[in-house]
């Protein structure tokens, strides 16, 4: 049966991917992102594909106004949103705490942390509603383990992971799955935004072992989304076969 899925970030990297996914498997996607014209073509392409429908709703995760505007003004066929993928987020930087830049920071906890719960809040009572649902929540290996210079965004996605962990017990009243998926090293627009357009810098994070791709990621999430409705994977780690975690490669 077909779904509704509700994926943040999707004018780039995991999000495109996984709208892609989901409208291929036939499930119709609501799309957001700051980048409005790139949430268009998303949509014109998914609709020229596949015989599913496309809603663009640009906005910023961090701005919680315009969040909480943009999902109360969600039109009525569109309100019973099956999924959520909080995928929305950014790295920026890499530098000693001490080194590092305090705006920085304070996009990485709006956007990562804030962000993912003003999303939550506002979509939770579509789901409520419908006593079912399923929320994933982008984390990342740098929820798990703290790298050198990984400071605030390892902070942020250690956030992640607490907030998934407390949302679902908070959820199971209310029949809510609650995954948190965990990347690691995956070759999407993250490095070039955390470097903040430095490509060569971005490049050189992936030399010598093969990254995940956007589509890899966006597998993933979807089968997280594909198993029976009694079932439910909590936390998925998935990594390249040359990445152990978020500080150990074999690279060539
Ligand atoms: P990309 O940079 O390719 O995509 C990030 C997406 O997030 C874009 O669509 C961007 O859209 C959106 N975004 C950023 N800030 C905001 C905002 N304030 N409001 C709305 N949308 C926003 O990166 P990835 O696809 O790789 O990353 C997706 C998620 O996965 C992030 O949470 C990241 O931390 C996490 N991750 C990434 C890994 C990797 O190696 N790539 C590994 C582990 C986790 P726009 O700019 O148009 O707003
Ligand atoms: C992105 C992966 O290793 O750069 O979350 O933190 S890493």
């Amino acid at each position: 049966m077909s779904k509704i899925v509700f994926i943040t970030g999707a004018t780039s990297g995991f999000g495109a991917a996984c709208a892609l996914r989901f409208a291929e498997e036939g499930h119709n996607v609501i799309i957001n992102g700051r980048r409005a014209s790139r949430l268009e073509e998303l949509q014109k392409r998914i609709e020229d594909n596949f015989s599913v429908r496309a809603l663009c709703l640009p906005f910023d995760v961090s701005k919680r106004s315009e969040v909480l505007k943009a999902i109360q003004h969600i039109p009525e066929d569109w309100r019973a949103i099956d999924i959520l993928v909080n995928n929305a987020g950014l790295a920026l930087g890499r530098s000693y705490f001490d080194e590092a830049d305090i705006d920085d920071w304070d996009t990485m906890l709006d956007t990562n942390v804030k962000g993912l719960l003003y999303v939550s809040k506002a979509v939770l009572p579509f789901m409520i509603e419908q006593h079912k649902g399923h929320i994933i929540n982008l984390g990342s290996v740098a929820a798990k383990q703290v790298y050198e210079k990984g400071n605030v965004y390892c902070a942020s996605k250690f956030a992640v992971e607490a907030i998934s962990q407390s949302m679902r017990i908070d959820m199971l009243r209310h029949n809510i799955k609650v995954t948190a998926v965990h990347p690691g090293a995956a070759e999407t627009e993250f490095s070039v935004v955390r470097f903040k357009g430095d490509t060569e810098q971005a490049d050189a994070i992936y030399k010598g072992f093969k990254p995940l791709t956007a589509k890899d990621v966006a597998d993933v999430i979807y089968y997280c989304t594909t198993l029976p409705g009694h079932v439910c994977i909590n936390d998925l780690v998935v990594c390249p076969v040359q990445q152990a975690d978020g500080i150990y490669f074999h690279k060539k």
